[in-house]
């Protein structure tokens, strides 16, 4: 056994325990793709499989400055009071909980911070191989191993992201706050096709009704067994977070008797299987070899086909013919 490695089954051990200096340690090697991070996944996946039960991934979508993190906030307080621990991974490029962060939240993250049942991290794409996409499951995956009962995935809702982190989550909200424009935007961004519970934050605003009654006629022309729920909030003074827990509590109880939960589990594995299978590929198979077949298809001295045939080959990859 390497040093390296009882040095990774030791870091596991810790977070395992609850340590979350340890923890926040494992997710850094996660996130900078080190050799370390693949022996801590390791060990924390098999632990998490050994949980009987499993935490709850809670995603929350929006557009920037609808309130997300003022709801996350609201949510860590209210599930802290039903004693659930919790763990929040804000995945932003712009990094809200810390270096963008506005005062106000980083007073109420401080809050939060001495408190051992809360676990926050915020997570930047470093430019790895798969980024975001490949780091959020994995650190997802260490911190329901390391026991926490819900997971907050809060992130930015612009471009893919948006979908990627969606399907890393058992249950999505997505923020929108009043306004006809942000409504039909939603819609238009296709948000609308991944909400478990659509929030109309900042419902201390005049246009709210209008925006409420908006998305409650889209949500009624949807033939989907789950209609989600409109909730209204006013994250800042924690109006309305009692009725968003409560329609998150129905959300999971419908995941769990409908299998799909099971079903959403499965394909969230799929992808990510898929996802570092192909980047494994794509690398096996960028180099040298790869330069001289492009050459001679440009050159029309080969056909694409029978480039990438001997390209899978000489990576020991064979592909039936058509
Ligand atoms: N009036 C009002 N302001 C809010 C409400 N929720 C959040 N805000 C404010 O909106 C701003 C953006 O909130 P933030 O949570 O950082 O949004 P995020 O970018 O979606 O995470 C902050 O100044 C919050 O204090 C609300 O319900 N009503
Ligand atoms: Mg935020």
């Amino acid at each position: 056994v390497s040093a390296s490695s009882t040095e990774t089954r030791v870091l596991a051990q810790r977070a395992l325990a609850g340590d979350a200096r340890a923890l926040a340690r494992a997710i850094s090697w996660i996130e900078n793709g080190d050799a370390g991070g693949r022996s801590v996944i390791r060990e924390l996946g098999l632990a998490a499989g050994e949980r009987s039960t499993r935490a709850r991934v809670i995603g929350l979508t929006g557009a920037p400055g609808a309130g997300k993190s003022t709801i996350t906030n609201a949510l860590v307080t209210a599930l802290r009071a039903r004693g659930e621990r919790v763990a929040v991974l804000a995945v932003d490029p712009s990094s809200p909980f810390s270096g963008g962060a506005l005062l106000g939240d980083r007073v109420r993250m401080q809050g939060h911070a001495a408190d051992p049942g809360v676990f926050i991290r915020s997570m930047a794409s470093r430019g790895q191989l798969g980024g975001l996409a490949a780091a959020t499951p994995m650190a997802i995956r260490a911190l329901d191993a390391a026991g926490f009962d819900v997971i907050l995935v809060e992130t930015v809702g612009v471009g893919q992201a948006e979908v990627e982190i969606a399907s890393a989550a058992d249950s999505t909200v997505v923020v929108v706050v009043p306004g006809m424009g942000d409504s039909i935007q939603a819609a238009k961004a296709g948000v609308l096709e991944i909400a478990d519970v659509l929030v109309v934050n900042k419902a201390d605003r005049p246009e709210t009704r209008v925006t409420v009654r908006d998305l409650k006629n889209m949500v009624a022309l949807s033939s989907a067994q789950w209609k989600p729920p409109v909730v209204t909030t006013v994250a800042t003074t924690s109006e309305g977070i009692s009725g968003l827990i409560g329609e998150l509590d129905r959300h999971a109880q419908w995941l769990a008797e409908s299998g799909e939960l099971d079903r959403r589990r499965r394909a969230r594995a799929r992808d990510e299987v898929l996802a570092m299978a192909f980047g494994a590929v794509r690398s096996a198979l960028t180099g040298p070899l790869l330069d001289t077949l492009a050459g001679q298809v440009a050159d029309g001295n080969l056909d694409p086909h029978a480039a990438s045939e001997e390209l899978l080959a000489s990576a020991g990859c064979a592909v039936p013919r058509a």
